[in-house]
């Protein structure tokens, strides 16, 4: 290229990756990392060559179509793509590229993480502590669940799920059914499919929710939501609208689950208040794959699609 490829970066990114994004395109970043509005990301469709987008850019069809379109590829920095329009983008000749694999450890980490926040009951004890409750060692008090020998359900068994179960089998020793929309015969640990999430829903003591989200038909519903066992958890890492998110409030807000361990909500940044309120959730502001290392990778991922894209190659993570 003569002229190097205008790109429009939406949200800040490590500066190691800004910087090599620098060396081969005109780079505009968005410095103030705030996330940018339809209108804004609807005049970058005319002015940029590619978009480094993210998660919180709505990238819908009334963005998308604009009239004289620059945009040739949108590389998405995430796993999950829900923030665009793919059938537009499709339709209009745009390329999507995504960023899976990196973030698959990390994000199956926060489930752990939330599994244990929930069972041990970690945040109730830990605010106790902070706010000058604790009265000194109980032998009955603020107990939680021991998860060996427990059920764990997977409801998603790609990549995520089975770095979840995987955690759940060997470093909690607990027992793996799972829901997955197409037969899984190849898995190197002991696990059960079973054929309908409602299997999931009544014999398992946490679920673990693994799936893409859709905001007109979540994967699971309230009628799954109200078939969990009265001592059963459910585990959020994937996107808020992949559940019922209303039908989970109500499920807590009435006692009918022990808990739930969140890192992702239907409206981010909005958390319903009822939530907040409750002392057996735990709540994470989407930081599945926010590490150092991993949001460097994801950056780095984005980069490679651009470059294959640019260079006429085929991209390594096409969605689109
Ligand atoms: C991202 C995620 O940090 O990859 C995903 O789908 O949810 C997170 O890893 C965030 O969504 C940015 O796209």
């Amino acid at each position: 290229h003569s002229t190097r490829p205008k790109v429009l970066v939406t949200r800040k990114l490590p500066t190691v990756v800004e910087d090599r994004l620098r060396l081969t395109y005109a780079v505009t970043l968005n410095t103030t990392d705030q996330a940018m509005s339809k209108a804004e990301l609807s005049v970058a469709m005319s002015n940029f060559d590619a978009l480094v987008s993210t998660v919180s850019d709505p990238l819908d069809a009334s963005v998308l179509k604009v009239g004289e379109r620059q945009v040739q590829l949108i590389a998405n920095v995430g796993v999950g793509y829900n923030n665009i329009d793919t059938k537009t983008a499709g339709d209009e000749g745009i390329t999507v590229s995504n960023t899976p694999d990196v973030l698959t450890d990390a994000t199956a980490d926060i489930a752990l993480l939330l599994i244990l926040s929930v069972t041990r009951r970690a945040y109730a004890a830990e605010r106790k502590l902070r706010e000058g409750r604790w009265e000194g060692f109980s032998l009955i008090d603020g107990l939680g669940r021991s998860m060996q020998g427990k059920v764990i359900g997977i409801i998603g068994m790609g990549r995520i799920g089975q770095a979840t179960a995987r955690r759940a089998l060997f470093a909690l020793g607990m027992k793996v059914v799972f829901y997955n929309r197409s037969p899984i015969t190849k898995l190197d640990f002991e696990a059960t499919q079973v054929d309908t999430i409602d299997q999931i829903m009544a014999s398992a003591d946490v679920v673990s929710v693994h799936v893409p989200g859709s905001r007109s038909s979540p994967t699971v519903t309230a009628k799954h939501i109200a078939l969990l066992k009265p001592t059963a958890y459910l585990i959020n890492t994937a996107r808020g609208d992949s559940i019922d998110q209303a039908a989970l409030v109500a499920a807590l807000v009435e006692n009918r689950i022990a808990g739930a361990g969140l890192d992702v909500y239907l409206d981010e940044p909005v958390v319903p208040n009822e939530l907040r309120i409750l002392d057996n959730v735990t709540l994470l502001p989407h930081v599945g794959s926010a590490t150092e290392e991993v949001r460097t990778a994801m950056g780095m991922v984005a980069a490679d699609n651009l470059d294959a894209f640019f260079s006429n190659t085929s991209l390594p993570n096409r969605v689109v």
